[in-house]
């Protein structure tokens, strides 16, 4: 059985289905993932533990999702050189612009390479962790091309269907 590469962490619960969308996309490519709900502010020191462990158990790439003053990703970047993606929640009292700036405005020195707030920021954190992935294996740079043929498909079909279409009414 292929051990888990990418950890998705998140700060809570009411995460989970935002992250899904990540744990979507490494499931199409066949990543093995492990998922883990723990908080920079109410479980730090199972943070600390979980995340400075990873790379010994040869994790590769770290998906981290919060919401509101989301410092997990920053505060997991801090316990490991592995790369971190974090993904901002949406929220109800700012939109999710709490969680995104919270993420992306890193100080210098500790990156999170953050992607857009919500599911399809989810979708993308599981995209860039399989190009971070395909960069050292062929054979997934191979199956992340053909997704990207089978999107570009999709536009031409659709741009095609708008030609013969009706559709100002
Ligand atoms: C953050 O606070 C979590 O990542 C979550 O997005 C947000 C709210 O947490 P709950 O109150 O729903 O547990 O730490």
């Amino acid at each position: 059985m292929k051990k888990p590469i990418v950890a998705i962490v998140m700060g809570s619960a009411s995460d989970r289905d935002t992250m899904a969308e990540a744990g979507k996309i490494l499931s199409e490519f066949d990543i093995v993932f492990e998922a883990r709900i723990m908080s920079a502010h109410r479980t730090p020191d199972l943070v600390k533990d979980y995340v400075s462990g990873l790379s010994d158990r040869k994790f590769k790439v770290i998906i981290a999702g919060a919401g509101k003053a989301a410092h997990l990703p920053g505060v997991a970047a801090s316990f490991t050189c592995l790369p971190v993606i974090g993904v901002p929640m949406e929220t109800r009292d700012l939109g999710g612009l709490d969680s995104l700036l919270s993420m992306v405005q890193m100080p210098p020195g500790i990156p999170v390479g953050t992607v857009g707030i919500g599911k399809a920021g989810a979708r993308n954190a599981g995209l860039l962790a399989v190009a971070i992935l395909a960069a050292s294996d062929r054979l997934l740079y191979s199956k992340l091309e053909r997704y990207r043929a089978v999107m570009a498909n999709g536009v031409s079909e659709a741009d095609e269907l708008l030609q013969g279409d009706d559709w100002i009414k």
